[in-house]
């Protein structure tokens, strides 16, 4: 078999995304030669840090090379300003997805072996609609200064949504059929909507995630729905009840961190963007600014988002080694992020999963 080339844009962002995202790159690097690998990298531009120094946070040169050279990306983190946004800035991430049609957020949360209260789920997200349209206003109204969005739910995204979980779904049965470790035995998808109140824009999304789960391909899948405020009651109350949920962009936003928690820390959940042809992995965590520059931010988030990343390329082998080299050091744990419970550095962990690699 002949070496495949990959090429890999780096877009490390705000904060500690700028620590996390050469820790990606080193795994790349590192991932043993019987893989057949190649990689490449490029340095790519975004964030409110290239806002505060060009004026644009996600420059055209960034998305250009990304749709003409690259095979696949690396996102770190950013941090849009909550308060005095300055004019003309807008999250670079948001449109980043919109621009290359990165139309779905897959987000796997995983306890490891042996966890006290096990949780094996993968949120996907939509990923270019829902409020994160972005078609704000604000006017004065009958009672005074308003603010008003605009919440879009299409059918043809929430198609495809729910297509890409049920894909997923099959996906994961498959691995488990191959004899991999899960605490599932049948595959499930749950629809999570509000379309009890939103009966037009969920009602939508509900509705054509039932035609599309409905379709042929997905008949061997479970699929149920549940409300999304009872969906974040049952995730704390059973989380190993789930295996694929699929949900508009603003709930899977919120129910991907909420889930996290489930598993001890942000910094180890991971997610990758994908669209037809193109996946950029990006660490669930933000930028983290309190503890940016210390050198102790956990990888794992990133060095799980490559794994993603090469999934979705088609690497599922390499994307397994990198999985199972991250699981034997949480595993042993004598070398833990703070995050976590531990001392050691960025630079220690990403060492020891090499070393396992
Ligand atoms: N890597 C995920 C991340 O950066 N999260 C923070 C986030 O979503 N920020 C949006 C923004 O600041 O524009």
């Amino acid at each position: 078999m002949a070496a495949r080339t990959l090429r890999i844009g780096l877009i490390p962002g705000d904060g500690i995304g700028r620590e996390v995202i050469p820790a990606g790159r080193r795994i790349l690097e590192a991932l043993p030669s019987s893989f057949k690998l190649n990689f490449s990298f490029v340095n790519l531009d975004a964030g409110f840090g290239t806002f505060q120094e060009t004026g644009v946070a996600l420059p055209d040169k960034t998305v250009e090379i990304l749709k003409k050279e690259c095979d696949g990306a690396l996102f770190g983190a950013v941090s849009s300003p909550t308060k005095n946004i300055p004019k003309g800035y807008s999250s670079p991430i948001v449109a980043l997805r919109k621009r290359l049609d990165l139309y779905a957020n897959v987000r796997p949360v995983k306890t490891v072996a042996g966890a006290h209260s096990p949780v094996d789920l993968v949120i996907v997200r939509e990923n270019t609609e829902d409020l994160y349209v972005k078609q704000e206003e604000t006017f004065m109204g009958p009672k005074g200064k308003t603010a008003r969005a605009i919440k879009e739910i299409t059918e043809y995204a929430s198609l495809n949504i729910a297509r890409m979980a049920g894909d997923i779904a099959l996906r994961r049965q498959r691995v488990r059929d191959a004899g991999g470790d899960s605490i599932h035995k049948q595959p499930l998808v749950t629809i999570t909507h509000k379309s009890n109140v939103l009966s037009q824009t969920d009602g939508l999304f509900r509705e054509s995630a039932r035609t599309a789960l409905g379709e042929e391909k997905y008949q061997s899948l479970n699929v149920e729905e549940q409300i999304v405020d009872s969906m974040f009651y049952k995730l704390y109350l059973k989380p190993s009840h789930y295996d694929v949920v699929v949900a508009p962009n603003l709930y899977g936003d919120l129910l991907s961190d909420a889930a996290a928690a489930l598993v001890g820390s942000l910094g180890l959940v991971p997610s990758a963007n994908v669209g037809k042809n193109f996946a950029i992995g990006e660490p669930c965590h933000g930028s983290a600014p309190d503890i940016e520059g210390k050198g102790i931010a956990n990888p794992i988030a990133t060095i799980r988002s490559v794994g993603l990343m090469l999934e979705f390329m088609g690497e599922e082998k390499a994307a397994a080694k990198i999985y199972s080299a991250v699981d034997a050091n949480l595993e042993e744990g004598k070398l833990l992020s703070p995050d976590l419970g531990g001392n050691a550095k960025t630079d220690e962990v990403v060492e020891d999963i090499i070393k396992r690699l």
